[in-house]
């Protein structure tokens, strides 16, 4: 992949604490300013971005786990006409995102950009910085607000209200310390414990996130037989927040990653809450499988150096699901 420096497109070989001690290490985001309603300033960052229909672009991957969070929240808050999205595509080459049609991209419709790296030198022409993707973008002032995903959800959840129809809320006060708590151990051990096994070079290092991701699989499994979703009786951000790992889990993460003392598919209760959500209206037609194979077999050449993809699993996720049996 490869990264800015100095606002300077480098190689990974600029970027030695990606690995340290066998271990990855995932860096904070750069860009934390929240959309608010009224533009004032947010929990990070300074004000002067509030909501306003078609002011804010979302620059995705669909192959990306963080990205599809806030895609599934663009869908479900119904701001698909409020908020405009482009895709980059499944392919990274050495100059790492790109918005190449050919493969899968839907080309950069407000910079006309043909690198991701670009939209980031926009914001900070002297950033040093990995180019993540997702970034939101606003219009107006010609900036990246915010590239964390779990703060763009955090906006999208609440700060578009008065543009859309959809007023559920996925961070409701009274579950807000259960989702938290939840949140912590499902992305240290899940939602980047599958990165931390999957790239990491020595045995121990391996172990260690292979290990307490199952710990925590088992766990969740048990919770989930006995309430219909993560915090309770209804979906909240925990759901949205583990939904794109376990939908990646025995396609990509089992074999790709060496996740794989059980697939999601062995475990009774996950895999039949997996189909509860993957059957929401409107999500299934977030989960590009195309997008998802290619972009992890097809480009993590430290991992899968031939770049070969494989033509399986099979795993209907349209399927009857048994969650109903809770009542909500
Ligand atoms: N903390 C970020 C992480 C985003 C992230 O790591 N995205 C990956 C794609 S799945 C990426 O763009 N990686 C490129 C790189 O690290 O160079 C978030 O949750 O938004």
């Amino acid at each position: 992949m490869g990264l800015l420096v100095d606002g300077v497109w480098r190689d990974d070989s600029h970027d030695p604490q990606r690995i340290q001690g066998g271990r990855f290490v995932r860096r904070p985001s750069a860009f934390r300013n929240f959309v608010t309603p009224d533009g004032s300033a947010g929990p990070t960052g300074e004000g002067g971005f509030p909501a306003e229909p078609g002011r804010y672009h979302l620059y995705v991957s669909l192959g990306c786990p963080w990205a599809h969070r806030t895609v599934i929240y663009r869908r479900l808050k119904q701001l698909e006409n409020v908020i405009s999205m482009s895709g980059v595509s499944w392919r990274t080459d050495d100059e790492g995102w790109t918005f190449d049609t050919a493969t899968g991209s839907t080309g950069d419709a407000v910079n006309g950009k043909s690198k991701m790296y670009e939209i980031y030198q926009l914001a900070d022409p002297k950033i040093t910085h990995r180019v993540t993707v997702p970034v939101l973008w606003d219009k107006k002032r010609g900036t990246i607000v915010n590239n964390e995903s779990s703060e763009i959800i955090r906006m999208f959840n609440s700060a578009f209200d008065e543009f859309t129809n959809d007023h559920t809320e996925y961070y409701p006060a009274a579950y807000r310390a259960q989702i938290d708590q939840l949140n912590e151990t499902i992305y240290t051990t899940v939602n980047n414990g599958v990165y931390r096994a999957g790239f990491a070079t020595t045995q121990d290092a391996y172990e260690e996130a292979a290990r307490a991701l199952f710990v925590t699989l088992d766990d969740l499994e048990r919770r989930l037989s006995k309430q219909r979703y993560l915090a309770g009786p209804r979906l909240s951000e925990a759901d949205w927040r583990l939904f794109p790992t376990l939908i990646r889990f025995d396609t990509v993460y089992y074999s790709h990653f060496k996740c794989n003392l059980w697939r999601i598919e062995d475990y009774p209760n996950l895999s039949n809450y997996l189909r509860d959500l993957y059957q929401v209206p409107g999500v299934a037609e977030t989960v590009s499988f195309e997008h998802i194979k290619k972009n992890y077999y097809g480009n993590m050449v430290k991992v899968n150096p031939t770049r070969v993809v494989p033509i399986g699993p099979v795993i209907d996720y349209t399927s009857p699901h048994d969650r109903e049996r809770f009542v909500s």
